[in-house]
């Protein structure tokens, strides 16, 4: 069954663009999986310890055959690829992908959970996936517009193309 799941990407170490940019390319290349939009890349002040860089974040939509575990397994992997080493709770990362939203579902399960939990409050998220898809709407019934009007864009900032 072909679902649509959104990918939430960050980096903020060792030329974070490249590893977003990278990363796109990479998920573009996931198996049985199209890319179907990516948002523009995006700087955002570290959420958590402020003590680290600032962060560049996107998310990419994709249509894919890959079961939920099966894909975090994917992204991962992909994580591994980028050198990414288990950091402090909330600390610095060169690669960061989480699945945001996966179809219409709601998945709790030991080593995921969709939709991600943060995402309300995490304007890195919401402003890209508004940008790819302003019409959409959570398993629960909310719409992102929603979630937008109680969530700041702050300093949020599109980099230019
Ligand atoms: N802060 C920002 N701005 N962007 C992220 O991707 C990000 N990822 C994280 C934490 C450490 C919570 N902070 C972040 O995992």
């Amino acid at each position: 069954m072909k679902c649509m799941a959104y990918i939430g990407i960050g980096s903020n170490l060792d030329n974070p663009i490249d590893h977003v940019q990278r990363a796109i390319d990479e998920v573009k290349q996931l198996p049985l999986s199209r890319l179907v939009a990516a948002s523009s890349l995006y700087g955002s002040k570290p959420m958590g310890p402020q003590d680290q860089p600032n962060y560049i974040n996107a998310v990419a939509q994709i249509e894919t055959q890959l079961a939920p575990i099966t894909l975090l397994d994917s992204l991962q992997q992909l994580e591994q690829d980028h050198q990414r080493v288990r950091e402090q709770r909330w600390g610095p990362r060169t690669l960061d992908l989480d699945i945001v939203v996966y179809a219409d579902q709601h998945i709790d399960h030991p080593r995921l959970q969709v939709p991600h939990i943060g995402m309300h409050e995490r304007n890195f998220v919401l402003y890209p996936l508004a940008e790819i898809s302003p019409q959409l709407k959570l398993p629960d019934g909310t719409v992102l517009q929603q979630l937008l009007d109680n969530c700041p864009l702050a300093d949020l900032t599109k980099l230019p193309l």
